[in-house]
């Protein structure tokens, strides 16, 4: 996989070659491009941003240098031609799209993308609309508050995609077992739709807490319904929202236990709504 990142902060970038993904990128199985939106500018200030038209607060970043940046990016990676449909332009912004695990999996099934990292008020209108016309384009957002800028929100959604590639993470397990959200409602996994529960290793007793014995007990089914209850009584405390999902799209159905564990964890359930 290709990924090419424009910013005005190349030196954000030093933490890619860092860990897993480090290793990737040195062994080749990613190739990352980090590219000075400065060296598309032509004035003496290398100047990128400019004052809004309509005013208002803040500076928007000015279209012309992004505009080459697109275009130089596009073509140093040889244009269409390696990459069969072209790169996909991933732009975030706090109006984007809610990134996901969902768009993690789509983007890391993709030979090449480019991210846009806009500072200030963001990027002038006219270069996604634009790209638009180029290649395939998404604005996304990795959450609901506000970045000084895109940087850290291309660190985070690279992170959540290169650890999905074959070979970066070390156990493939891992990322198989990270049915977060409803991605995968089809699978019939029984902890889709929740999040995690607690994980334990060595030593059984620390500090006079022992570790659940069920885990210890060699009962995988036990171990399972254990996980499962524990997995619904984080998710019923962290995640309400969750939870309302589960009664209507949860692939493997509520049953009376699950209402019962989710009752003890003081989320209401009402047993008409909740069992479909
Ligand atoms: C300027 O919060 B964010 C975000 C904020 C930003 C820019 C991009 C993303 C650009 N401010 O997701």
């Amino acid at each position: 996989m290709r990924i090419d990142i424009i910013t005005i902060f190349p030196e954000y970038f030093g933490p890619l070659s860092v860990s897993l993904i480090g290793k990737a990128a040195a062994r080749g199985d990613i190739t990352f491009g980090v590219h000075d939106l400065r060296g598309w500018t032509h004035d003496l200030h290398r100047t990128v941003d400019d004052s809004p038209f309509g005013g208002g607060p803040g500076m928007v970043m000015k279209p012309e240098p992004w505009g080459e940046a697109l275009d130089s990016v596009q073509a140093l990676a040889g244009g269409r031609g390696g990459f069969g449909a072209g790169p996909l332009l991933v732009i975030p912004t706090p109006a984007g799209a809610p990134f996901s695990q969902l768009h993690a999996a789509r983007y890391a099934a993709e030979p090449w993308l480019i991210f846009a990292c806009g500072r200030y008020e963001g990027i002038d209108g006219r270069v996604a609309d634009e790209a638009r016309s180029l290649m395939r384009v998404e604005e996304v957002s990795i959450g609901d508050y506000v970045l000084a800028g895109g940087e850290p929100a291309v660190l985070v959604m690279t992170e959540a995609i290169c650890r999905l590639l074959p070979g970066v993470l070390g156990n493939a397990e891992s990322a198989a077992n990270d049915s977060f959200g409803f991605g995968d409602v089809e699978s019939g996994d029984p902890m889709a739709g929740l999040v995690e529960g607690p994980s334990y290793t060595r030593p059984r007793v620390w500090r006079d807490r022992e570790v659940p014995p069920v885990l210890l007990s060699g009962d995988h089914a036990a171990i399972a319904r254990w996980r499962r209850d524990a997995a619904l009584r984080r998710t019923a405390q962290n995640r309400p929202d969750l939870v309302a999902r589960l009664a209507t799209e949860a692939p493997v159905p509520l049953d009376r236990h699950d209402l019962q564990v989710l009752s003890e964890a003081g989320f209401p359930v009402d047993g008409k709504d909740m069992a479909h």
